[in-house]
């Protein structure tokens, strides 16, 4: 039997995206506030799948590429700090409907595919800090990036060596008739 990966789908953000929000980021807080994702890691989550067997990986990417949706427009103008799970976090105020659309639909086939998913609603994010302490001042809107978004990737996580690293291991392409889909 082979072995089985912890994967999710998600956005990925371009690189010089990535830059920007961790240069904004060190302006924005102080280097104790939390512990600080990587660059390279910062994505916005779509659906969390857990461990999962080649197997299962094969039938979520053929559900995955039966998705038919045009692509959107996300703008990032927001931020947040969520206690409970001590994230520091850059969001939207009006998740476009695409959005919630793909996220909806991943969720559901991942749900129907035995991987567990949290019940509550989604909430699109994009962690910016982890272990973030309670008095984290988070900085007043007046940012924004817009990012057109026209796919969507099945990542890996691999936890070595203390760090965490994702893999882009496939991807979709949104807005487009004709399904495919890439190895990366
Ligand atoms: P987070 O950034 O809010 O922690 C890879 O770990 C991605 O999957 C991260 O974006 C993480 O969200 C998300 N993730 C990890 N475990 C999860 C879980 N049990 N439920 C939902 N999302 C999860």
């Amino acid at each position: 039997m082979s072995e089985s990966k912890r994967l999710f789908f998600a956005i990925e953000l371009p690189a010089p995206m990535q830059r920007q929000i961790v240069r904004w980021r060190a302006e924005h807080f102080l280097a104790q506030a939390g512990r600080p994702v990587a660059a390279a890691n910062l994505h916005l989550t779509l659906a969390f799948l857990g461990d999962v067997s080649a197997e299962k990986q094969r039938a979520l990417a053929a559900m995955a590429a039966r998705i038919t949706q045009p692509g959107f427009t996300l703008h990032l103008d927001d931020a947040g700090h969520w206690l409970r799970s001590r994230v520091v976090w850059l969001g939207t105020r009006q998740p476009p409907r695409g959005l919630l659309q793909l996220a909806s639909m991943l969720r559901a086939q991942a749900a129907r595919s035995g991987c567990y998913q949290n019940p509550q609603p989604f909430h699109p994010h994009i962690t910016l800090l982890r272990n973030a302490g309670q008095g984290v001042a988070i900085p007043p809107p007046g940012f924004l990036w817009a990012l057109p978004v026209n796919e969507f990737v099945l990542y890996e996580s691999v936890f070595a060596r203390g760090r965490t690293r994702y893999t882009p291991l496939q991807r979709w392409t949104l807005g487009n008739t004709e399904r495919n889909s890439d190895e990366v």
